[in-house]
């Protein structure tokens, strides 16, 4: 890799709380965090053209290096020109290796030091193998501008052992895939697992500061069931005293916006997560009043926005609360995709003013404000 297409700039630091704003410079544009990016595994980000994800303020966009490997294929997205032309995004795109997808959704799944053994994969039944090589030579394919190395999330609860195993796996896969990645213009990251114990936390970091020199790390194996105490209880420590000062930090899988707040405060610079869309198309709005459900009859004659303190395209642009419930309750597409818009942007927006926050030091005024809020729910 070629450190100077991905240098990380710490523009300010919060005097109260670990919070920091950066920018983030890949091939494809700079990235300013704290960030939040929207998921868009199979190669689009559900219901929304891609013009929209960048009006909407999206920065930079996810895929999956292990869907697109079942279907087209990588061979083919190269064939088209690569993952940005494939998408018509042509901004910076991150690609999850598929460890977590293919783990939590598939118990036919065998690990062995070499690799991932599918018996059956979620696609079309065709036993695959896959190895760390083999993962970095999809995501190399692919052409996204970070890609992430393949590791074993595990689930919560997990006895010792068993998170032991995973971190020692991960670790060997770690330097596996950073031997294998030889793609100048992509950045690989490596990913620290070791569940709810600070000490295998500590021990996964250390081996991939052992393997060479990652330009970022994720965080893997947080919001696998625990509840906010419990992952606060280690990733603070983690984040804010061991993990280097000097390159991203990528908290894997979350999009809670109230463990955003406070992820930003331990010192986090990048999420991303389903969650907006995912809610967005069950019905379910984020908002300054908390969660608000459209499948609720208390929005039939509502025609306000979905959110009156939100001014993102669908609360600015007529779409009345009466109107969505309506979409919702009919099973109209558009309902779900409206949802997903403005969750999005509130997820995009509540990002852009913590970092604001933190450039005028008032981060720790900003968490209190929050948590005292009606928007402080969990989804
Ligand atoms: N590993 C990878 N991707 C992930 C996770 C992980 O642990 C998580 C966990 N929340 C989400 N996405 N590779
Ligand atoms: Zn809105």
């Amino acid at each position: 890799m070629d450190q100077s297409l991905f240098k990380f700039d710490l523009i300010a630091e919060d005097p109260t709380t670990h919070a920091r704003a950066g920018v983030l410079h890949t091939p494809h544009g700079d990235i300013e965090t704290p960030i939040f990016m929207p998921v868009g595994t199979k190669a689009n980000v559900k219901g929304i053209p891609t013009e929209t994800v960048k009006q909407l303020g999206a920065q930079i966009v996810l895929a999956n290096t292990y869907h697109l490997s079942m279907r087209p294929g990588e061979d083919t997205i190269a064939e088209l020109g690569g993952l940005h032309k494939f998408m018509n995004w042509h901004g910076p795109i991150l690609t999850d290796s598929g460890g977590f997808q293919v783990f939590s959704h598939n118990d036919a799944v065998k690990l062995t030091d070499e690799g991932v053994r599918f018996i059956v994969n979620d696609y079309d039944g065709r036993h695959v193998f896959w190895t760390p090589e083999d993962n970095m030579e999809i995501a190399m394919k692919l052409g996204s501008d970070i890609c992430m190395q393949l590791d074993q999330c595990p689930g919560y609860p997990a006895t010792r052992a068993y998170v032991e195993r995973a971190v020692e796996l991960s670790s060997m896969w770690a330097e596996r895939c950073y031997n294998a990645h030889t793609r100048d213009d992509q950045a690989l990251f490596g990913i620290v697992q070791g569940g709810m114990h600070l000490d295998l936390r500590l021990r996964s970091l250390r081996h991939l500061e052992e393997c060479g020199d990652f330009p970022g790390y994720g965080i893997g194996g947080y919001s696998v069931g625990e509840d906010h105490e419990t992952m606060f209880e280690t990733l603070a420590p983690l984040v804010s005293e061991y993990m280097p000062k000097h390159k991203p930090r990528y908290l894997m899988g979350v999009g809670n916006p109230t463990t955003l707040v406070r992820g930003v405060g331990v010192g986090i610079d990048m999420f991303d997560c389903v969650l907006p869309t995912r809610t967005g198309r069950m019905g379910t709005a984020f908002s300054s009043e908390g969660r608000l459900n459209f499948r609720n009859a208390r929005f039939a004659h509502d025609d306000g926005p979905i959110d009156p303190t939100c001014t993102c395209p669908v609360c600015t642009g007529g779409y009345s609360r009466a109107l969505i419930r309506h979409m919702v309750t009919q099973k109209e597409m558009l309902g779900g995709i409206l949802l997903s818009m403005h969750n999005i942007y509130y997820l995009l927006n509540l990002m852009q003013r913590a970092r604001q926050a933190i450039i005028e030091g008032r981060y720790g005024a900003f968490v209190s404000d929050w948590m005292n809020s009606p928007a402080a729910v969990d989804y």
